[in-house]
């Protein structure tokens, strides 16, 4: 099955996250979630993310708080789509819109895919919606969940 990597700059991060790694287990995604920091935890980044597309990863999901470099810098060093998440972060932030412009506002070459500020669960459709271009059992999963919002 394809994987999806969940990666988030803190562990204050993790309650926005729930719905994203709901929303991937409910499509039958395997996927695996990790904390990591771009400016506290560097070296480990860098070690997850080089090594990410050889590890069998095919989608990475990042968020961030704040300056939210982590997708940016993430996707620095792989080329597998790097889906961002702008995470809303306590008292500090400026209501996450200092994360979505971070996110959102890579220079052209690196690109970062960008969700709305906490949209986790958009982040793990997102990336359902790429692997389903591969895997036929991701396509009829989302295909499904489609259907089943629609009738409510
Ligand atoms: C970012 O800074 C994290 O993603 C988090 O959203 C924010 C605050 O982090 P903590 O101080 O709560 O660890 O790096």
């Amino acid at each position: 099955m394809p994987r999806v990597a969940v990666l988030t700059g803190s562990r204050s991060d993790l309650p926005i996250l729930e719905p994203c790694v709901h929303a991937l287990t409910e499509l039958g995604i395997d996927h695996e979630l990790h904390v990591m920091s771009a400016h506290r935890s560097p070296a480990k980044v860098q070690q997850f993310a080089a090594s990410a597309a050889d590890n069998g990863f095919e989608v990475i999901i990042a968020a961030a708080g704040m300056a939210a470099h982590l997708p940016g810098v993430v996707a620095s060093m792989t080329t597998l789509p790097v889906i961002g998440v702008p995470i809303a972060s306590g008292n500090h932030s400026a209501s996450g819109l200092d994360a979505l412009l971070s996110i959102a506002q890579m220079p052209p070459g690196v690109p970062v895919a960008c969700v709305a500020i906490n949209g986790a669960r958009n982040a793990a459709l997102l990336a359902a919606a790429i692997l389903a271009l591969k895997h036929p059992a991701v396509r009829e999963s989302l295909e499904r969940l489609r259907r089943e919002q629609s009738s409510t």
